[in-house]
């Protein structure tokens, strides 16, 4: 049976876009495959975060990727710091790993842009990422398409390794959807939506209450003309709209274009809204739900320990490979 490995960050609470690019998929992965997924908590310590808002941020993610449909008696669900090889096999690739292709990162590029001061994290988070999948003899990684440069990068560092040292590593995959790898701001459509946005009203959160999100989709930006068509290059922001409503409601593209001739923008906010309530409010419900319970503990802990079992052969194949075990 093929695995799967995906993670996400708890650097703030998962948008719609993270829902609609990658958890949805993770969903679906979880019965056709043998899966992981993790809760990257220390790729997100790469920028500033506020120890007890992480800790937070770390169970909510948890209770979210519950609420999505994630079945701990199908996937393995657990928090990357308690499974120690990940730091350790990251160790062992950054010395097979080069400044020149890690300065090539788009994702680093962004981040390091406006900063005045550039942690080194920063720079070597992608082999932290191919420390994470590697370790799992990964075949399939879904993600949106922000990460799909990352998982390139992931599979040069372990050619490179198996190359070098033997057949140590499997060579993975990304897998990026079709429609919805990349959901955009809704105050900026030329810009990817993100959890991390200072600016509350470019994201749609999982948690957000429903009044909140039919406001958020009511002032998207919109574009130049009336015509309601997907047009990626002249209307980002009425494209973006229709992907979001198509992904909610399961209409296709086209036939909601055809729905809205002769129709105005407000039309299909409001239908988008409606469609988006519909998905996010049994989330919600299912995430407040198991916030106030101690399932969340019991999951990630059995994870953790299923996680380490799988890890711990990898880093051992890789340390005697290297010679220095
Ligand atoms: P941050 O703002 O902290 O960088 P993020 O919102 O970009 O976070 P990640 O934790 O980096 O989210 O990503 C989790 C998963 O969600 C990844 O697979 C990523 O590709 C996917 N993803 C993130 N943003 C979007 C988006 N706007 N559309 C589709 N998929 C997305
Ligand atoms: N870098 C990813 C999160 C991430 C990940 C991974 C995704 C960390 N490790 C392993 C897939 C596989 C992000 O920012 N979305």
């Amino acid at each position: 049976m093929a695995r799967v490995f995906s993670g996400i960050q708890p650097s703030g609470i998962l948008t719609l876009g993270n829902y609609l690019g990658a958890l949805k998929h993770f969903v679906v992965s979880q019965s056709e495959h043998e899966a992981f997924f993790c809760i990257v908590d220390l790729h997100a310590l790469t920028l500033p975060q506020d120890p007890l808002e992480l800790k937070q941020q770390i169970r909510t993610l948890a209770a979210l990727y519950l609420a999505a449909g994630i079945d701990p008696q199908k996937a393995t669900l657990f928090v990357q710091s308690q499974v120690s090889a990940h730091s350790e096999l990251a160790w062992l690739l950054q010395c097979i790993s080069y400044i020149g292709e890690l300065g090539r990162m788009t994702q680093f590029k962004e981040k390091s842009e406006d900063r005045e001061t550039v942690p080194v994290g920063l720079f070597t988070y992608p082999v932290l990422m191919a420390a994470d999948i590697l370790l799992y003899d990964t075949n399939i990684v879904p993600v949106g398409e922000d990460q799909k440069q990352h998982v390139e990068l992931c599979r040069d560092i372990a050619m490179r390794f198996n190359q070098r040292f033997g057949s140590v590593f499997v060579v993975p995959e990304a897998r990026i959807p079709k429609v919805g790898a990349r959901i955009m701001s809704l105050d900026d459509p030329t810009k990817k939506m993100s959890k991390s946005n200072p600016s509350p009203a470019s994201y749609i959160s999982l948690l957000d209450d429903e009044a909140v999100i039919r406001k958020k989709i009511m002032r998207a930006v919109t574009d130049l003309g009336r015509e309601i068509v997907y047009d990626e290059a002249n209307k980002p922001g009425v494209s973006n709209l229709l992907v979001i409503n198509s992904l909610c409601s399961g209409r296709s593209i086209p036939e909601l274009e055809s729905l809205f001739i002769g129709k105005g923008y407000g039309d299909l906010k409001k239908d988008t809204a409606d469609a988006a309530v519909s998905v996010l409010g049994p989330i919600k419900r299912r995430a407040e739900r198991a916030l106030a319970g101690s399932e969340i503990d019991e999951v990630l802990a059995a994870g953790a320990t299923r996680a380490r079992e799988a890890a711990q052969p990898t880093l051992l194949r890789v340390q005697q490979a290297l010679g220095v075990r």
